[in-house]
């Protein structure tokens, strides 16, 4: 019997790990891996078209399942192309490994063909970015970048030439899973921290919770907190699939695309409790309010706006523990108002939600269709641009229902690649892709993998012929909009080209039908929604031109739907626009 190569522990500490498949474009340089994996049988290769689409898949299924994801590319361009899929892993913070082949060992520091420095290259957006340069280094490497991965719930790297690849194996395989797989520990803050917040927030009338990703799985705890301190909840857009649902304390989204409650619950507190969310604009935080912050990550603390109190630990263990200590006495009047502002909010957007038979087709119609539609255990992914105001604002969560962005990141074309992820780590779910007609063909050729991979994925196209984000930042912006026009096909036919099922619809009557066809297709099915270009995700009131004069910032506060009243701060915030997209 042959002895074992590196390729083949590779492949055998992979399988221990978990892992069930890898995402990626195969090259001469990953060949010993591949052909390891295919010997092995046990580990799926799932072929896309472009590395970078391998990465956002891997870390969809990593953020779905919380479980170690593998993405991996050929030598120099092939490993480079994942870079941008990466740093969405690494700014969502969930557990992918990547595998980044490297040319002949001899070769290296040669400027050889495809020379790159992964090493260099990946640092910036992993926990663990490391090289193996000899047999002698396995599986130490490997299993240290998956306990760094799942450890830290981040990116790892491990560079690896093919002939190194290829040498023969010198030590054993880790022991067990539950060696490579600790299981995190659960973080409860000190007794004298959790005293300290309880007189904090037991001293303060007008408490705002602001609630992010870091609630995953405190639903319960988040509402008696909220009930006993009778809080209204904000929540940031990655809280939003696990914060919104059976919430009667939820008064929306802040932040660029948030609404009018939500910012006004977090300027109108005397308290702003946050939980679990690394919200980064400032500008949307209370200046006067004091503050503390929850969250697992130390550096987090303080990090986007001056705390009071900082406690290091998992939500729901905190507000467990804090409970107890908390005395009741809250009146609910703070809290009413925010509702009654939250119901108002939600009117507004809920009456743009609608289009007039024979006339314009409005996103957020779309989008609220879509929500109804959908089933209960849908998987939604949007791209950034409006698709992402449209997710945030119209689709419903459950509880059951998940939604994915790339929120931390922001990159266009993140949807259609990781609903590919989403899709191959649960083929029984409805996967729907909320894509823009800029993010779709971006990462185009992912649609070519759906077909041949033969996922059910839906893709719900918002066809407004425009990188209709910018479009709108230019106009505000009083620029003259340039290079942003697209001169899109009919995309449901070039769908139906390439063997998915394709619908097209223009007219808002027949929106209700098409999206019945496309979401109860049994294959993967495409919605090809031509929808208005120059739709306006801001109160209906306010027009393009009246906003000419404003700053970014206020044109920009207004398109969130907070009104006139942030025109003043506004103007004091020239430019700030900018650093956001
Ligand atoms: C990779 C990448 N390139 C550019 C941008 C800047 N950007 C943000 S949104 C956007 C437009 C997106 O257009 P589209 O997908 O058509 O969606 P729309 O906003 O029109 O709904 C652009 C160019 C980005 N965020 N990511």
């Amino acid at each position: 019997m042959p002895k074992a190569t590196i390729a083949d522990h590779f492949a055998q500490t992979l399988h221990l790990a978990g892992v069930k498949r890898i995402y990626g474009v195969v090259g001469d340089s990953l060949n010993g891996i591949t052909d390891s994996l295919r010997k092995q049988g046990k580990i799926d290769w799932v072929h896309v078209r472009n590395e970078e689409a391998g990465a956002f898949a891997a870390g969809a299924e990593a953020q779905l399942t919380g479980e170690l994801a593998v993405c991996a590319g050929s030598c120099g361009p092939g490993n480079m192309h994942l870079i941008n899929g990466l740093y969405d892993c690494h700014r969502t913070r969930v557990p992918v490994l990547a595998i980044a082949a490297q040319i002949p060992s001899a070769e290296i520091g040669s400027n050889y063909f495809q020379e790159t420095k992964p090493e260099h290259l990946f640092r910036d957006c992993s926990v663990y970015c490391e090289t193996i340069s000899d047999a002698s280094q396995m599986p130490r490497t490997l299993d240290t970048a998956i306990r760094a991965a799942t450890g830290h719930r981040g990116v790892a790297v491990v560079s690896i030439s093919g002939d190194v690849a290829l040498r023969a194996a010198e030590n054993g395989l880790a022991r067990s899973a539950a060696s490579l797989l600790p299981s995190r520990p659960g973080i409860h803050p000190q007794p004298s921290d959790l005293a300290d917040l309880a007189g904090l927030l037991d001293r303060s009338a007008r408490v705002t919770i602001l609630a992010g990703r870091g609630c995953a799985g405190a639903h319960r705890q988040l509402l008696e907190l909220a009930d006993v301190l009778q809080s209204p909840i904000v929540h940031a857009l990655g809280g939003k699939e696990h914060v919104e649902y059976d919430n009667v304390f939820d008064v929306g989204m802040t932040g660029l695309i948030g609404f009018s409650s939500g910012y006004d619950a977090m300027m109108a507190c005397d308290m702003l409790l946050m939980l679990g969310t690394d919200f980064p604009y400032r500008q949307f935080y209370p200046t006067k309010a004091k503050v503390a912050q929850i969250d697992v990550r130390p550096e987090n603390l303080g990090l986007r706006t001056p705390i009071d109190l900082g406690l290091v630990g998992d939500v729901g263990l905190t507000i467990d523990a804090l409970l107890p200590l908390l005395k009741s006495g809250h009146d609910g009047k703070f809290l009413a108002s925010a509702r009654e502002d939250y119901a108002k909010a939600r009117k507004g957007l809920d009456e743009l939600a609608q289009s007039e038979p024979g006339g314009i087709l409005h996103p957020q119609h779309v989008a609220r269709i879509l929500s109804e539609q959908a089933s209960d255990d849908a998987v939604f992914t949007c791209d950034v641009g409006t698709p992402v105001i449209w997710a945030a604002r119209y689709l419903r969560m459950n509880g059951r229902r998940r939604l994915l962005g790339s929120f931390n990141h922001g990159s266009m074309a993140n949807a259609l690649p990781q609903a590919i992820g989403a899709q191959k780590t649960y083929p029984q779910r409805q996967i729907v892709s909320m894509s823009g007609d800029g993010g779709l063909a971006m990462l185009m050729g992912e649609l070519l993998t759906v077909r041949q991979v033969g996922l059910p994925v839906k893709i719900i196209v918002f066809n407004n012929g425009t990188l209709g984000f910018v479009e709108m930042e230019m106009k505000v912006a009083g620029l003259v909009e340039t290079g942003v026009s697209l001169d899109n096909p009919d995309f449901a036919a070039m769908a139906r080209s390439i063997g998915i099922h394709g619908v097209r619809v223009t007219d808002p009557a027949d929106l209700e039908d098409a999206m019945r066809e496309v979401l109860s297709y049994p294959g993967a099915a495409l919605l090809d929604a031509v929808t208005a270009r120059d739709e306006l995700s801001m109160p209906p009131k306010i027009t393009l031109e009246q906003m000419k004069g404003f700053t970014l910032y206020a044109a920009k506060a207004i398109i969130s739907g907070r009104g006139d009243e942030i025109i003043e701060l506004g103007k004091t915030n020239k430019g700030l626009l900018s650093q956001f997209f």
